[in-house]
């Protein structure tokens, strides 16, 4: 049988099997001494004098460490039209993090409420939209059935700095969740050798992690030219000159040319800019 790990304590895994069923499991002594696994692993699992166990790890396509979870489809990126104020290098910086590791960039605007029909926010959702993002409105005034559909059949991970209404975003979708991760905050008392364990809750027809991830924003270990090239917007720029070409002040970009025929946006490219300079920074001692 297969299934899907969406919760791990100690040696008791909860697996979330085809039919949408939770049942624990153990994982077997050789399965521990390889990599261990995560929560979105897809795991084989079958029934052994009278529990569950989990005989094999199915490849994974992505991981994290913070959050520790595997195989995630899309990280949404919350971030709030007014306060905290709208960062758009902050938006761009994330979708960064996100792509360079194979995970897909949602941006979900929240507050759409508190600005107005012809706020500067509308041109930063344009510019995203037109790079081919995909962009959610949210607010008090519109429902968050978007929101819903974009989750379905996925493992989501949020981001975004408080305030921006992540926890609001997450009840309105589902209240069971919030009464969820309560009880698991309430459990965490302090002093007690407790480790934080991510979890992966059913929301709609999809999952989410209790725990944001793409908390740091550090560059240091990204490497510049694999960046560039996972960047949706440059995707299509066409050949430049040289092959390891960072579009940066390389002749004969077709990315920079791009960016100045108004077909590549100049908000990323700027933003691409300004990130590229934290990239591959590497120890003077090293
Ligand atoms: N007007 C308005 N306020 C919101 C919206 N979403 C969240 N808030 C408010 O913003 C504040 C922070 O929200 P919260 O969900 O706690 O943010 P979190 O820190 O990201 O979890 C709260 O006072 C919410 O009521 C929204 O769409 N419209
Ligand atoms: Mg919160
Ligand atoms: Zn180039």
């Amino acid at each position: 049988m297969t299934g899907l790990i969406i919760k791990i304590i100690s040696n008791q895994y909860t697996i979330l099997t085809e039919e949408g069923q939770e049942v624990l499991a153990v994982a077997m002594g050789k399965l521990r001494l390889g990599s261990k696994p995560l929560v979105g692993d897809k795991v084989e699992y079958e029934l052994l004098d009278g529990r569950y166990a989990i005989q094999k790890i199915l490849p994974r396509k992505n991981y994290l460490v913070r959050p520790a979870i595997a195989n995630v489809d899309q990280a949404m990126i919350v971030m709030s039209a007014v306060q905290p104020v709208f960062s758009p290098l902050l938006v761009d910086k994330l979708i960064f993090l996100i792509s360079y590791r194979d995970i897909e960039p949602v941006i979900v605007i929240t507050k759409m409420d508190l600005v107005s029909p012809n706020d500067r926010i509308n041109t930063y959702i344009n510019d995203y939209v037109e790079s081919g993002y995909q962009v959610i409105a949210v607010g008090h005034d519109r429902d968050v059935e978007d929101v819903r559909d974009a989750l379905k059949g996925k493992i989501t991970v949020l981001t975004g700095q408080s305030g921006v209404g992540k926890s609001t975003l997450l009840n309105r979708l589902d209240k069971d969740f919030a009464a969820a991760t309560q009880e698991i905050s309430k459990s965490m008392g302090r002093g007690k050798h407790t480790t934080r364990h991510t979890q992966l809750f059913p929301v709609g027809e999809g999952l989410i992690a209790d725990t944001p991830g793409f908390s740091s924003l550090d560059f240091s270990r990204i490497d510049a030219l694999t960046l560039a090239g996972k960047i949706h917007d440059f995707r299509n720029a066409g050949e430049c000159r040289f092959k390891d070409c960072k579009h940066v002040n390389e002749p004969d970009c077709a990315v920079k040319k791009k960016v100045e025929l108004g077909e590549i946006s100049r908000i990323r490219y700027n933003n691409y800019l300004e990130t590229v300079t934290l990239c591959n920074k590497k120890e003077d001692w090293e």
